[in-house]
């Protein structure tokens, strides 16, 4: 333990804490623009110096470790002056876009203004004049991430969280120095011409609006106000959680009766729920495990649900491709269920006939699952895909007070009902829990082994396995980083029957459209929340949906069919 003061305060932490941290401990706000939990500290903004007696220059309070007996002073004249001007030089190169960007009201810039009442710095732009470098400086090529650089403040953290500290993909990194700096691709080309997988993790981590999801959220609110199509939205397990976070709510709070409600409120004319085609999936998934697990061949199964790691599979391993299971993910199965079977034929002759389809919207935590609805073999089973953030700017957008409608919500029947096995895919090693569950029964051993498999599940970066008796070792890589590492020593092909892979840390409660937070603790949070649902469930292993069996025996067969195959299997592109 080292004693500190910073104004006046006296202060005990632990050895190796930030002064930033320090700070934070006594309830002392210092502000900060390029700062992130978890991401190292670059202090490019230096909006977080401060003074330390006997040392001659302001230090960034982020980078700068507190020291036994360090007395530090946060507010004087002269640092609220720095930062003053420090925001002025911001703000004259920012565009003043706050009407009508995305992210307003959850910018890091906008917040620092108000908080510091700087609103007389900002630069008055006259009504309807667009910056002169806003067409040269926006990227909408990809179909799930747009960047504007003129709204770029150069903090790194998007370089950084794409880079070796946290995806290792690398696709966005710095060039030129001084006023010149700018973050970049890799020669400078658009999105969608690099290796970028769709993961979003650089847009949770952007302080601004330079890097967001591609906003469809405008789309779907005109369509809904229209009123000429039916309208159908499903939820993604890990939305109902995170999106409390968005209207003030605890993290953890599950929402899933609000957000029901609130979908009502907002015009969709069915509600429901990707967990129902979890359980679907895996169905489909378990079966095909233990296909290929009699026949020998194409193992270990990688599990295809994540985007992102699908994604990066096809640009960086094709080889592995034969690895990857053909089922499609839940969104598209949700889709292709909803726009062609049986519920879709009960709207109307129109609808039997396929002259009609109804208008289908995703909610989930998770940018690539918007460019997954456009994949070939899978497009049209989902109209738009909303992130979690997009859903509460609509929310809000309408004045719904989410925070205050009841829990009572329920989903639409038959496409709505669900397991706790399928609840946990939001979360990682979710997705390989719930079809042990499953593949244990097939394999006729589920009364021997446990329903839970601790071994599985949590938050931390990296490979987690178990050995499942009468099935064989699985592996899940929590995170894309952590794939990569297990590739690149070939014992995996030999060592384990199935593996998981999530491309964002923590699994989908840690997806890039989630909502933006600077809680540490907050994947935990998410994650305990997720399997709290599961354990209260009813019914907590997929073969057991009333509705999926009623599926099975009225429209698809069996699991694999030619039928099922036909719906809700996919190939893809080497
Ligand atoms: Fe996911 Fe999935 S769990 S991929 O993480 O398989 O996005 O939440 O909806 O499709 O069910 C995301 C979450 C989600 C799919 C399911
Ligand atoms: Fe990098 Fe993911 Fe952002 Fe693409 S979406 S630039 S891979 S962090």
């Amino acid at each position: 333990m080292i004693t500190l003061t910073i104004n006046g305060r006296h202060i005990d932490v632990e050895d190796g804490t930030s002064l930033l941290e320090a700070a934070k401990t006594a309830g002392i706000h210092i502000p900060t623009l390029c700062h992130y939990p978890g991401l190292p500290a670059h202090a490019v903004c230096r909006m977080c110096l401060v003074e330390i007696e006997g040392t001659q220059n302001p230090q960034p309070a982020c980078r700068t470790l507190a020291k036994d007996g360090d007395v530090v002073t946060t507010d004087s004249e002269a640092l609220t002056a720095f930062r003053k001007a420090d925001a002025e030089w911001l703000l004259a190169r920012h565009p003043n876009d706050c009407m009508r960007c995305e992210v307003n009201g959850a910018c890091q810039l906008q917040r620092l203004v108000h908080e510091n009442q700087w609103e007389e710095r900002w630069p008055k732009t006259p009504a309807g004049a667009v910056t002169a470098s806003e067409e040269l400086s926006c990227d909408h090529t990809s179909p799930s991430i747009w960047r504007d650089l003129s709204k770029c403040i150069e903090c790194g953290l998007c370089a950084e969280v794409c880079g070796d500290s946290v995806q290792n993909q690398n696709v966005i990194g710095f060039a030129n120095r001084g006023f010149d700096r700018r973050p970049v691709t890799v020669f400078d080309v658009p999105l969608s011409q690099t290796n970028c997988i769709s993961c979003g993790q650089c847009t949770l981590v952007c302080p601004v609006g330079a890097l967001i999801e591609a906003p469809h959220w405008h789309e779907v609110l005109r369509t809904l106000d229209a009123h000429r199509r039916v309208s159908v939205v499903q939820v993604a397990p890990a939305t109902r959680i995170a999106i409390s976070e968005e209207f003030g709510l605890e993290s953890g709070t599950v929402s899933t009766g609000r957000l029901i409600n609130a979908l009502r409120l907002l015009g969709f004319d069915y509600v429901f729920d990707t967990n129902f085609a979890a359980d679907l999936t895996i169905m489909e998934e378990g079966t095909e495990l233990l296909s290929r697990l009699e026949a020998g061949t194409e193992l270990p199964l990688f599990t295809s649900c994540c985007p992102g790691w699908v994604n990066w599979v096809e640009l960086n391993r094709p080889d592995l491709l034969p690895h990857l299971s053909t089922t499609k993910s839940p969104q598209q199965m949700h889709g292709a269920i909803a726009k062609r079977g049986r519920f879709a034929r009960s709207l109307g002759p129109d609808f039997a006939d396929g002259k009609a389809e109804p208008y289908v919207v995703s909610v989930m935590p998770c940018t690539a699952k918007k460019d997954e609805a456009q994949r070939p073999g899978v497009s049209g089973d989902v109209d738009h895909v909303l992130t979690t953030r997009e859903l509460a700017r609509m929310i809000r957008s309408r004045g719904i007070p989410f925070g205050a409608l009841s829990e009572d919500g329920q989903f639409d029947s038959p496409l709505g009902e669900s397991t706790g096995a399928a609840q946990i895919f939001g979360a990682s090693g979710g997705v390989m829990e719930a079809m042990v569950r499953t593949a244990a029964h097939f394999k006729g051993v589920e009364h021997d082994l446990p329903l839970e498999w601790e071994a599985l599940r949590g938050v931390r970066e990296g490979v987690k396995t178990a050995t499942i008796p009468g099935v064989g070792t699985v592996a899940v890589c929590n995170g894309i980083a952590s794939a990569q590492r297990m590739l690149e020593d070939e014992t995996w092909r030999e060592d384990y029957v199935a593996i998981e892979v999530m491309a964002c840390v923590g699994g989908c409660l840690g997806g890039g459209g989630e909502p933006k937070s600077m809680d540490p603790q907050i994947l935990q949070k998410r994650a305990k929340a997720i399997y709290s649902v599961d354990a209260k469930a009813p019914r907590r292993r997929s073969y057991e949906n009333a509705d999926v069996q009623a599926l099975y025996a009225s429209e698809l067969g069996a699991p694999n069919s030619p039928t099922a195959h036909h719906l809700l299997h996919t190939h893809y592109a080497a």
